[in-house]
Formats: structure tokens, sequence, C-alpha cells
């Protein structure tokens, strides 16, 4: 008797980094539905607290968080949430946490001071992550190595680039996500099975 094939699976995923790292328009690209954002138009408060220098055509700002979904295949469903990027948003990292799987961190290489503390939490959570590059138009491009050296990053960690607008791209950075997850569970071919059901 045959047994049954598994049901799908579902996983939740964070995308982390600093403000104006691209987080939600990572989202947005991606995403199979539209994607359920929360941003607020920027206001003249959030003027010197917020820097736009490196994105000065930036008009709003998330304010709780980016949700989409995308399916990586018929059967592996991602549930995207991004946090938003301000210290004075950090209370609702431990919510959006619960149950995460992985985390993409978004990375500028113009200030990627901005994603130490994306990178601070997953590593203290434990929860495993990639680093991603957004590549903004202009921004000197630098080897995987440099940046993970710069992040003091674990060895293991992937150093990935992507085009925030792109959905290819972005797709690319979230199978690479999901490869390291079952790399870390010593699965070396894409079996689904071997990840956990988070959601
Ligand atoms: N040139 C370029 N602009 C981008 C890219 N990703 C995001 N942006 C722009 O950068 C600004 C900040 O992006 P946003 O997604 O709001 O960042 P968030 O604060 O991390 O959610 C927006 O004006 C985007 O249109 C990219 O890959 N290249
Ligand atoms: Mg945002």
């Amino acid at each position: 008797m045959r047994s049954a094939p598994p049901a799908a699976t579902s996983l939740k995923v964070l995308v982390a980094g600093g403000f104006g790292a691209g987080k939600t328009t990572f989202v947005n690209a991606v995403s199979d539905i539209p994607a359920v954002t929360t941003e607020a138009p920027m206001t003249e408060a959030s003027a010197g607290v917020d820097d736009l220098s490196f994105v000065p055509d930036k008009r709003s700002t998330t304010v709780a968080m980016d949700f989409g979904r995308v399916d990586l295949a018929d059967d592996i469903h991602l549930y995207l949430f991004a946090t938003p990027g301000q210290e004075r948003f950090w209370f609702m990292w431990d919510n959006l946490a619960r149950g995460a799987i992985g985390a993409v961190v978004l990375a500028d290489v113009r200030r990627l001071g901005d994603c130490f503390a994306a990178i601070d939490y997953f590593d203290h959570t434990r929860v495993p992550y990639v680093v991603v590059v957004n590549r903004f138009d202009g921004a000197r491009e630098y080897p995987a190595a440099d940046i993970r050296d710069a992040l003091t990053v674990d060895a293991h960690v992937p150093v990935l680039f992507c085009d925030a607008r792109s959905r290819d791209g972005v797709k690319t950075t979230l199978i690479e996500l999901v490869q390291h997850l079952l790399r870390r569970r010593g699965v070396a071919a894409p079996d689904r099975r071997a990840l956990p059901v988070a959601v």
C-alpha cells in the first residue's frame, strides 16, 4: 500500500535589516498575493531620526510589518514577515519572530552597520539566516568574503546579492535560504520533509 504524499509545508520567514535597506520592496517584489503593508507617510517628525541620505526617494515607512506569501514549489509555501527597521519598533520583534524558521537580513553596503542589530538578534535567538546585499544603483560592489568579515558572521552563513525590486532575484535568495536550512539539518537533497512545520 502506498502512503499518501506528505502535506504541503508552510514556513515563516522574517525579512529584517536597517531602515531603507529594501525590506518592503523585497516582500512586494516576490509575493504571489498582494502584499499587506503598513506603510505610513514619513513626516517632519522623523526628520533627523530616520536617515534618508541614501534613499532620498523614500516617502513612507513601515510602522508594523509587511506580509507576503510565495510558493517555492507546489508544496513549499513561505510566509514572509518584514520587520520595521527603526530601533523604536524593536519591541515588536519577539512577536514577529515567534515560529520563524529562518530569516533574511537585508544589507545596504553603504551602511552595513544598520544590519548589526538584526544579526545580533538572530544569533542570540538562534534563528538561521542568510545575509542578502541589496544592490543599490551606484553602490560599490564588494566580494561576499569582505561583507562576511565586516559583519563578523560565521563562515557557514551565506552572503548573497540581489536587487530587491526583482522577483526572480528575490526568489533565488529565498531558495538559497531554504537550502541553507536544509544543510543545517544535514539534508543534502532538497527534501522538504526535513523541514519542520512552523506555521
Ligand atoms: N535603486 C534601488 N532602489 C531600491 C532598491 N530596493 C529598494 N529601493 C528603494 O529604496 C527605498 C527604500 O526601500 P524600502 O523597501 O522602503 O526599505 P525598507 O525601509 O527596508 O522597507 C525605496 O524608495 C525603494 O524604492 C534596489 O534594489 N535598488
Ligand atoms: Mg519598510
